[in-house]
């Protein structure tokens, strides 16, 4: 059944003849300026509202309202213009969502963006969902600081709202540490949460219709560097079989029972006893799947836009197994102190299968996401080599602090070169368990040998 709300590209606006279908995106970062990309390279029009003059979002669509989120004037102007509006960035405020919503379709809804701006609502609803995530206190009120149990330190104090690339997070070793802690966080409301021991991280982007239906990119291992990504491999190397599917199943269930439209990223912990916890999700492309604008037939963000659209979902194919790399703004100084200067892309150009994504942003600074770069490549193991040398060529730290994880020998045999060709990704259609095929080389999947966290 077609969506009745479907928006075709290029088409007069079915609410302003007069004008090209439009698509509105609340947030002009660079995940906007991607959605806006795809957009466009699809024939739609396109309006960013992004309190930023310089935003990559703003400096590429048709329109730029700069303005604050709930500028009621801009806000007119964009339920006014567009067809259909998403949001880049969870902390746009729900509330302009439901706003705009009366007006306008908006996805994701308020409601489900609500839960994914706080910590706390977040954690509720993944456990309501049946999808356990690390123990974890809520911190509200100085009263809180004294009932929170023992067991959970060593801990993380987050805040509960506001706060992405790991910013508002602060270690806790123990209770003696945690008044302080909250107290370098301002005392606003904070979600403590138990440190894990961590045999990996991995990530879920999904895209669901508005009739329940979904598909998902490969599932996606990531390294985390001070909090920010920086590394993200697919298909995902090291994976315990069973895991991915478990991944992919919860990331469904947590979708559905938030009645979500569009694109979602639900963030898991592999524990060192083999159990799968969820940590986080983000109600809009991730950085983990930017991979797919070079690896997949079908990108993240061409998702986003399908979903709000709402056109077709194909399932997204992995052709080619990738190494993204996160480029901060650290590579903009050679030395502390030192004025920017251009990283030397000419030397990392070169090598085979890099694709180099720069958003546009016109200051570097430290810890910035600046911009990432693909490495696509026949095979895992050619792709991760091509990564480090360039990871090198840009004086980046190693890529996965220490040793490049190349697959250790199975017993099962065949080497990761030997068994790409089992790239096929999947869709979990209606919920349906991917085949193996789906998840990548047998020996990606079952191999245990230890990656950095
Ligand atoms: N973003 C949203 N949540 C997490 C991230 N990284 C993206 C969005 C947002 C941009 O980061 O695209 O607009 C903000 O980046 P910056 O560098 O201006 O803080």
């Amino acid at each position: 059944m077609p969506d009745p709300l479907m928006l075709l590209p290029g088409a007069p606006s079915p609410r302003d003849p007069g004008r090209t279908v439009t698509l509105g995106v609340l947030g002009g970062g660079q995940l906007g300026r991607m959605f806006v990309h795809a957009a466009q390279a699809l024939g739609y029009r396109t309006v960013v509202l992004d309190p930023d003059a310089t935003s990559p979002a703003g400096l590429v669509a048709h329109r730029h309202l700069c303005a604050p989120y709930d500028d009621e004037a801009a806000l007119a102007v964009l339920a006014g213009e567009c067809d259909a509006v998403t949001t880049e960035f969870e902390n746009v405020p729900a509330a302009v969502l439901r706003r705009l919503a009366a007006v306008v379709p908006v996805a994701p809804g308020a409601d489900a963006v609500t839960v994914c701006q706080h910590r706390a609502l977040e954690k509720a609803h993944f456990e309501r969902s049946g999808v356990p995530c690390v123990p974890w206190a809520r911190l509200e009120r100085e009263a809180d600081l004294s009932r929170v149990p023992a067991s959970l330190f060593p801990a993380l104090l987050k805040t509960a709202t506001l706060g992405y690339d790991g910013k508002g997070q602060v270690s806790v070793p123990g209770p003696e540490a945690l008044a302080d802690a909250w107290a370098a966080l301002g005392r606003v409301p904070c979600v403590l949460e138990q440190r894990v021991s961590l045999r990996s991280e991995l990530s879920v982007v999904l895209a669901r219709d508005r009739a329940g239906r979904c598909v998902h990119l490969p599932v996606q291992h990531n390294v985390h560097r001070d909090g920010i990504l920086a590394v993200t491999q697919v298909p995902a190397p090291a994976v315990a079989a069973g895991l991915a599917d478990k991944a992919l199943r919860l990331a469904t269930a947590v979708a559905a029972s938030l009645d979500y439209v569009g694109v979602l990223c639900v963030e898991f912990f592999e524990l060192d006893d083999g159990r799968v916890l969820a940590n986080e999700m983000a109600p809009r492309p991730h950085n983990s799947g930017h991979h797919s604008l070079d690896a997949c037939d079908r990108s993240q963000f061409d998702l986003q836009v399908r979903a709000l659209a709402g056109l077709p979902l194909t399932v997204p194919r992995l052709h080619s197994p990738a190494v993204m790399l996160n480029l901060l703004g650290d590579l903009w100084f050679a030395s502390p102190g030192a004025a920017p200067s251009t990283p030397d892309w000419a030397s990392v150009l070169a090598l085979p299968g890099v694709h180099l994504h720069l958003y546009g942003k016109t200051k570097p600074r430290r810890g910035r996401k600046m911009g990432h770069l693909t490495v696509t490549a026949a095979t895992s193991a050619q792709a991760r080599t091509v990564a480090a040398e360039a990871a090198g060529l840009l004086g980046m730290p190693p890529l996965w602090g220490g040793p490049a994880p190349v697959p250790a020998p199975s017993a099962a045999g065949p080497d990761d070169d030997a068994a790409d060709p089992g790239l096929i990704q999947a869709m979990s259609g209606d919920g349906a368990t991917p085949t193996a095929a789906s998840l990548g080389p047998a020996d990606e999947r079952a191999s245990a040998r230890p990656l950095e966290p």
